[in-house]
């Protein structure tokens, strides 16, 4: 009989977390997705296209963020507490957000693995900078002065995540895998629940408002928000374990 109350752990948290946080979801009804083209707005091609319309796309986004009502929720600071007391390894949290709510929350062994929305990155010099305000085509790279070459450091379509290394090797190594407030939709996010199985035979656990697309890869699922389910089950997982 394994044990049930030792082992690494890997968390996978998409926008869903941060909803109750006042932050839009990308698929839900009125998600981000329904608003703007995707193409458009979150792959090369379309910051090619019109940079000017792709900077303003994450001005906003960021301008929000910086809001003094986006605080992280109880879902984010339970996750922070299960890094903090879990006595039986390692706890990763992978995150598809580029908020910084699981910072806020007191998560510290956490990887963006599509970018985060408060750097920017120089595709001159490659430079990245923590970056508050908002980004403009003439903005000035910190490090080699040019201008016209700053983004947002995040991931588009088509663009590689960010630490794959270190997430495939945490999946291979993991007991129980954790997915939090995401779809499943956008790959390879959405595989690392079957990496976890079939490289780790890790326990898996679903926490959504509802079903996701890769729902049937989950042994354990409990469904509702993630203010709710998240420290509910972080309570459960630190008293009794798995
Ligand atoms: C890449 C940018 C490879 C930042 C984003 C197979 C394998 C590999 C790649 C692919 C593949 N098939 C297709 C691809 C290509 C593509 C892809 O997956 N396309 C999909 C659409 C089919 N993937 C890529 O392009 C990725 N790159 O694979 O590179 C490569 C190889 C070689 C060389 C070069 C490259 C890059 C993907 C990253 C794209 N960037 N965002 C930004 O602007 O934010 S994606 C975007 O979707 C966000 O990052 C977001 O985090 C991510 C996932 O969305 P979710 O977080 O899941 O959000 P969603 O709205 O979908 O769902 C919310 C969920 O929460 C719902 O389930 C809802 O029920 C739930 N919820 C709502 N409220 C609550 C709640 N849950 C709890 N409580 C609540 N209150």
């Amino acid at each position: 009989m394994r044990d049930r109350n030792s082992g690494n752990i890997v968390i996978l948290t998409g926008a869903g977390i941060s909803k109750e946080s006042g932050i839009e979801t990308f698929r839900d009804k009125d998600g981000l997705w329904t608003k703007v083209n995707v193409e458009d707005v979150a792959t090369p091609e379309g910051f090619a296209r019109n940079p000017r319309m792709v900077l303003d796309f994450y001005n906003q986004r960021r301008r929000n963020l910086r809001s003094h009502n986006i605080r992280p929720n109880a879902a984010h600071t339970a996750l922070a507490r299960l890094e903090r007391e879990w006595r039986g390894g390692e706890v990763l949290l992978v995150t598809q957000n580029i908020d910084n709510l699981h910072e806020a929350g007191g998560s510290r062994n956490l990887i963006h693995m599509h970018g985060e929305m408060f750097k920017a990155r120089c595709e001159l010099c490659a430079g990245v900078h923590l970056w508050q305000e908002d980004l403009a085509l003439e903005s000035e790279c910190p490090s080699c002065q040019s201008s016209g070459g700053m983004r947002p450091h995040v991931v588009w379509f088509g663009e590689m995540p960010f630490e794959m290394d270190r997430i495939s090797d945490a999946l291979g190594r993991c007991r129980l895998f954790i997915s939090v407030g995401t779809s499943g939709n956008v790959y390879p996010a959405a595989g690392f629940v079957e990496e976890a199985i079939f490289r780790a035979r890790a326990h898996t656990v679903e926490l959504n408002l509802e079903p996701s697309e890769g729902a049937t890869y989950f042994a354990e699922q409990h469904y509702g928000p993630a203010t709710e389910v998240v420290p509910r089950y972080v309570d459960k997982l630190l008293a009794q374990g798995w």
